[in-house]
């Protein structure tokens, strides 16, 4: 376990390395596809949220939210993610809507750094994106 300091830059420059992106959020994807058919169904990808607990950091909720809205709440993410409407998410939904979140984040952070404590083997993206800016400045101290 190990604190990270992340902001909005770290996010950003973590987002826009697409081979880096898309190689987490792809491996994410079939972590998160339970029954291995290359979709992500409804319960797939609120079983993704309550693990990533994107949805509290997104919406700032420190409080516990009823369970009805905590349920609208997340047909409305799926919905985010499910632009075609077909009623699953494949891959390159996931892929574009977590890039829109993330830069969400991004864009919520700012320049104010914030502290977050993380498993080592904490699969978030927000550990990713913190463990490439410390591999980028490890690189760039050598
Ligand atoms: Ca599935
Ligand atoms: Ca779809």
């Amino acid at each position: 376990m190990g604190v990270v300091i992340i902001d909005g830059s770290t996010v950003r420059s973590f987002v826009s390395d697409d081979s880096q992106f898309n190689k987490a959020v792809d491996e994410q994807f079939v972590a998160l596809d339970a029954n291995g058919d290359g979709k992500l169904s409804r319960s797939e990808l609120r079983k993704a949220f309550e693990s990533m607990r994107l949805i509290e950091t997104h919406f700032g909720m420190d409080v516990a939210t009823p369970p009805r809205e905590l349920s609208e709440l997340y047909d409305r993410v799926f919905e985010g993610f499910d632009r075609d409407g077909s009623g699953e998410v494949d891959g390159m939904e996931f892929r574009n809507e977590m890039k829109r979140i993330m830069l969400a984040i991004a864009e919520g952070l700012g320049s104010c750094p914030i502290q977050m404590v993380l498993e080592d083997d904490d699969p978030s993206l927000l550990k990713r994106a913190a463990d490439l800016e410390a591999s980028k400045l490890g690189a760039g101290s050598k």
